[in-house]
């Protein structure tokens, strides 16, 4: 069976105020911004965390996230959740090759086509009936990432 994964992108941490668990995460741990931008599609605030200034090819990342709207995806997490692990985002090379293995062998992507996620990669999720409990993000990296 050919790999379908490279290694995980990043664990996605939500809570209401990204930039103070930024300060928390890098006064504390000593970890390093990477990258931070809003997604108005997904509705989010999001800061990229490692734990060195240059990442290594397959370095995992912190993404710091916060809802940027009520009906955001994750303002409605955190009205049920306390804040904390909200997903895990694995790296492939090819999602549109990716994604049709995946739905092959059963597996419920959340949208049709992929969308732009962080630094302009492409990205999509898996419903967490398919990732037995956990919310998984396949992602694409763009030239920005
Ligand atoms: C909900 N569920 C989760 C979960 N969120 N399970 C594990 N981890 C999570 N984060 C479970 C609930 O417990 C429930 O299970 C079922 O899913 C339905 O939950 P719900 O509360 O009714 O919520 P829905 O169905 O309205 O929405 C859940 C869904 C949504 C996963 C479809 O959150 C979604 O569309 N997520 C994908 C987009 C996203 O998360 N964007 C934010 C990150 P039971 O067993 O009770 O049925 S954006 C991002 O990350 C970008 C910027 C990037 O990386 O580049």
């Amino acid at each position: 069976m050919e790999d379908l994964f490279i290694c995980i992108d990043h664990a996605a941490y939500v809570c209401p105020d990204a930039e103070e668990a930024q300060k928390y995460y890098t006064d504390t741990f000593g970890w390093h911004e990477i990258h931070r931008e809003v997604n108005d599609e997904q509705g989010v605030f999001e800061i990229m965390m490692a734990p060195a200034a240059e990442l290594t090819e397959h370095m995992t990342q912190v993404q710091i996230i916060s809802p940027t709207r009520e009906d955001a995806t994750t303002a409605k997490w955190l009205e049920k959740n306390r804040p904390g692990l909200h997903h895990m985002a694995w790296r492939v090379a090819d999602i549109a090759a990716v994604s049709k293995t995946l739905r092959d062998r059963g597996v419920v992507l959340l949208y049709d086509e992929p969308r732009i996620g962080t630094g302009g990669s492409k990205i999509n999720f898996m419903h967490p009936k398919s990732g037995k409990g956990v919310l998984i993000e396949i992602v694409e990296p763009g030239k920005g990432h």
